[in-house]
């Protein structure tokens, strides 16, 4: 069946806050400043300047493609989505992009790892963006870890430095919430991925797009040991974000900084960034059986999952290791982290954090006041109150703190 691409009308314009401009006087006084100029705004355009596609259906999955205008000229792009049997075109639904390891595709990531399951018992759309541009088969690396300003990580790939995977990511999730058939939500995006596509979900929360509620990258590395220092990855606010690892991990190296240093380099970037406590808030063990799915097929398993929880709400880092768990999207993960995760988080006001109170694509003072007058739920607690304040006070304070310490500012 052939299928056209509903793009919208016009092009589409993507603030990407590049870095974060807090004004915040020293010593933990919050001052009003305004001598200090806005400054760490680049304006993207990510604009789509055609359509095209022939696609192929193939049960619900249908294969996509379209021409993005990204910084580094147009180029095809192509995903495959899954939307449950029996749910109306004109249904919006919350929405999870899962992003394929390397040397794999959308199709394998999506047997391995379960999102269409987790879709059809609770009304999902689920998205498996390709990072090779051009047309099904494809098998490439998503370009990772290039937070403006950051240096082209250790061991890239020729001919993948130029490529635009953020402004793809980004000009994607527009055109699936701005259509008017099989829309998503806008406020409910997610990301995951695993390997290559846990790398690049990290580096789109970092990038401060602000169009995914919530994160959980899946048994990837960080950025450190690719040679990027963890200063390029500046999100705006808290990032609601779940990691997950397999203790089988511990022998893959990158640069020769072995996974078990990376994961934990990762997990203390995150509770920092997010303002949580260096204690967890919760601890949780449980045994978890659920299908493995490889090339050579699919067995039930029997895992450990075993999960530190830091912060709460929309300050909340959750590490989980699977005792038992392989380099793989880990067993058992997808429906725990719709069910106790994503499913908590939605973007107050589309488009911006909800730490962005004012919605002008920088956190900074003018949110604390705006906070102060109207909360959004920072805290990812169902409730707008003072406690929104107060999170998004200790975000500001730390990072403050740790900008000035590290002489960022
Ligand atoms: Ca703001
Ligand atoms: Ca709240």
């Amino acid at each position: 069946m052939a299928e056209r691409v509903v793009l919208p009308p016009s092009p589409i314009t993507v603030l990407r806050n590049w870095r974060r401009r807090a004004i915040l006087a020293m010593l933990g006084t919050f001052q009003r400043s305004t001598g200090m100029t806005r400054l760490g705004f680049q304006v993207v355009a990510v604009a789509m300047v055609a359509s095209l596609a022939a696609s192929t259906v193939i049960a619900q999955s249908t294969t996509r493609t379209a021409v993005f205008q990204e910084s580094t000229g147009p180029v095809q792009r192509v995903w495959v989505e899954y939307r449950p049997p029996g749910v109306p075109s004109s249904e919006t639904l919350p929405t999870v992009l899962v992003l394929h390891p390397g040397a794999s595709s959308p199709a394998n990531i999506a047997a391995a790892s379960g999102w269409n399951a987790v879709a059809d018992a609770n009304r999902l759309m689920i998205v498996y963006p390709a990072a090779t541009p051009g047309t099904m088969p494809t098998t490439g690396v998503w370009n990772a870890w290039r937070w403006t300003g950051a240096p082209i990580p250790t061991g890239t790939p020729p001919g993948l430095a130029n490529r635009d995977d953020l402004g793809f990511l980004s000009a994607l999730i527009q055109l699936l919430t701005t259509r008017t058939s099989e829309p998503a939500d806008a406020a409910r995006v997610y990301m995951t991925g695993f390997s290559s596509g846990a790398q690049m979900t990290d580096t789109f929360a970092g990038a401060g797009l602000s169009s995914v509620a919530a994160y959980a990258p899946v048994s990837g590395g960080w950025c450190e040991a690719y040679g990027v220092s963890t200063t390029f990855c500046r999100p705006p606010g808290p990032v609601p974000l779940w990691f997950w690892r397999g203790d089988g991990e511990n022998s893959i190296t990158t640069g020769g900084v072995p996974r078990s240093i990376q994961d934990q380099q990762q997990r203390d970037f995150w509770i920092a960034w997010n303002g949580a406590s260096s204690q967890p808030s919760s601890t949780d063990s449980r045994l978890v059986t659920g299908t493995r799915t490889t090339q050579a097929g699919s067995t039930t398993v029997t895992v450990t999952h075993n999960t530190l929880v830091f912060g709460s709400g929309g300050t909340e880092f959750r590490y989980t290791e699977v005792i038992g768990g392989r380099h793989e999207y880990q067993v058992g993960a997808a429906p725990r982290i719709w069910s106790e995760f994503f499913s908590r988080f939605r973007l107050v006001q589309p488009g911006c954090s909800n730490a962005d109170r004012n919605c002008d694509q920088q956190i900074d003072i003018d949110d604390l006041y705006a906070m102060n007058q109207s909360p959004a739920d920072l805290n990812g607690d169902g409730v707008e109150d003072s406690r929104d304040v107060t999170a998004l006070e200790v975000f500001l304070r730390k990072n403050e703190i740790a900008d000035m310490t590290s002489g960022r500012r």
